[in-house]
């Protein structure tokens, strides 16, 4: 699953830039926090990956590009969304109950439809639908509320609606754009207007920067500071700035990357963006390991929901989120707040470590009952689901530490053992 982070695009904040990976201290909380949501919602909803009764291929908010929807089209989605089962007290509660502890939404995709209520453009959700509510006002209160941080993602440079915005090939001639004006005149003033009229933003989330000049990164990157100091900025801003690396999508690296901070952004099935026939979920015991996976190797997991054009959350999210927090509920001492563990690159198990203790995270349980680590200095083990009532043994045998546990894996996604001395 995944490649290398050197063979992923990433990037690696620039010393100086700020006091460097792993030394920020406006990271400490998104440190400590490990799992988010993200929200990828707008008028490609309503579409949900079909157009003109053809199947169109790829995750659901590109549906524009792929089938090359004009303008002219496109835009009648926005007169067709009434999106009346959205309800964000809704969305926080699950993302709690799920043991994410911060929300990402689409400010504004890569198909330029601003889901919220902007100022520069009548190409929103206010101004331009029959429902006229603007859901970022009321998932930032529900984020208040419920003390869930909430991040935005912005499409500072893909803008397939604005005719100085970048990739829209069917519509627009490249060579009579000017990107220049589009940066200054309209994605500043929009970045300006999601940083100032929503309270705290924890993160914004920029996203394919294609073909923003160094420049250009480096005055967005101050006016966030200039406007919220303490919003982090994630490694899609471009031209290598930014707070923390952000792996290609889905890409989980091979191994542990301590020395700098990051992040994978995820789907539960294969699409961003609603699609109506995408029913490719994966299971709960597959996105329990990816988290354990991701956080062993020292990143953070930014899990994808999509919901539909009413506005409901697709059942299959909500169900696996919730059993995410249900094993959450037991097991995240060896989650929340840890380190990678000292144990790494050992296929059937992942480590994570806190304080004095570490947590061996088991994936494929031996029929034997024998988990067999290198050789640790630890006396105790012990089940960190307190349900489980066997009992567990620690043997040094040469250059193996040896955990003599029942022939049974007591939890059917991962099983947490406790090592301490
Ligand atoms: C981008 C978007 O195009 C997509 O719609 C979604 O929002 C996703 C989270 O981000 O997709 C990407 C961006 C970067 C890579 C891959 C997909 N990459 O670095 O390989």
């Amino acid at each position: 699953m995944g490649e290398s982070m050197t063979e992923v695009e990433y990037f690696k904040p620039e010393r100086g830039q700020r006091p460097g990976a792993n030394q920020d201290p406006r990271l400490n909380w998104w440190r400590e926090a490990k799992f988010g949501m993200f929200i990828h919602w707008g008028v490609y909803a309503i579409p949900a990956g079909v157009w003109k009764g053809e199947h169109i291929p790829g995750i659901g908010e590109w549906i524009m590009l792929r089938a090359e929807i004009p303008i002219a089209e496109y835009e009648q989605l926005a007169g067709q969304f009434n999106p009346v089962k959205y309800d964000a007290d809704e969305i926080v509660k699950l993302a709690k109950r799920a043991g994410q502890k911060y929300i990402v939404l689409t400010s504004k995709h890569h198909d330029g439809f601003c889901m919220y209520g902007s100022a520069e453009t009548d190409y929103n959700i206010v101004d331009a639908t029959p429902y006229g509510v603007d859901i970022l006002k009321d998932l930032a209160e529900a984020c208040a509320r419920e003390g869930i941080k909430l991040g935005l993602y912005y499409s500072q440079t893909q803008d397939w609606h604005h005719p100085d915005g970048y990739g829209n090939t069917w519509d627009f001639k490249e060579e009579e754009q000017d990107f220049a004006d589009y940066i200054e005149n309209y994605v500043k003033p929009q970045v300006r207007e999601i940083l100032s009229n929503y309270g705290p933003i924890a993160i914004i989330w920029f996203d394919t920067p294609r073909i923003i000049a160094r420049h250009q990164s480096q005055e967005l990157l101050e006016l966030v500071h200039e406007l919220q100091p303490d919003c982090l900025v994630c490694g899609r801003l471009g031209n290598k700035l930014g707070d923390y690396a952000t792996a290609q999508d889905n890409a989980i690296p091979p191994a542990l990357q301590a020395e700098i901070d990051w992040e994978t952004p995820a789907t539960i099935n294969d699409t961003w963006g609603f699609k109506t026939h995408d029913y490719n979920w994966k299971s709960t015991t597959q996105l329990i390991r990816n988290l354990v996976d991701i956080i062993s190797k020292g990143g953070n997991y930014l899990l994808n929901i999509g919901p539909d054009a009413e506005g409901a959350i697709p059942q299959p999210s909500v169900e696996r989120l919730e059993a995410m927090g249900a094993w959450l509920d037991a097991h995240g001492e060896a989650i929340y707040g840890t380190a990678p563990g000292p144990i790494q690159g050992v296929d059937w198990c992942r480590m994570t470590r806190k304080d004095d203790a570490a947590y061996l995270h088991v994936f494929y349980w031996p029929a034997s009952g024998r988990l067999v680590l290198p050789k640790m200095d630890v006396s105790a083990a012990d089940w960190l689901d307190a349900s489980v009532d066997a009992s567990l043994a620690v043997n040094h045998e040469g250059d193996s530490t040896v955990i003599l546990g029942p022939a049974a894996a007591p939890n059917e996604h991962v099983t947490v053992i406790k090592l301490s001395k």
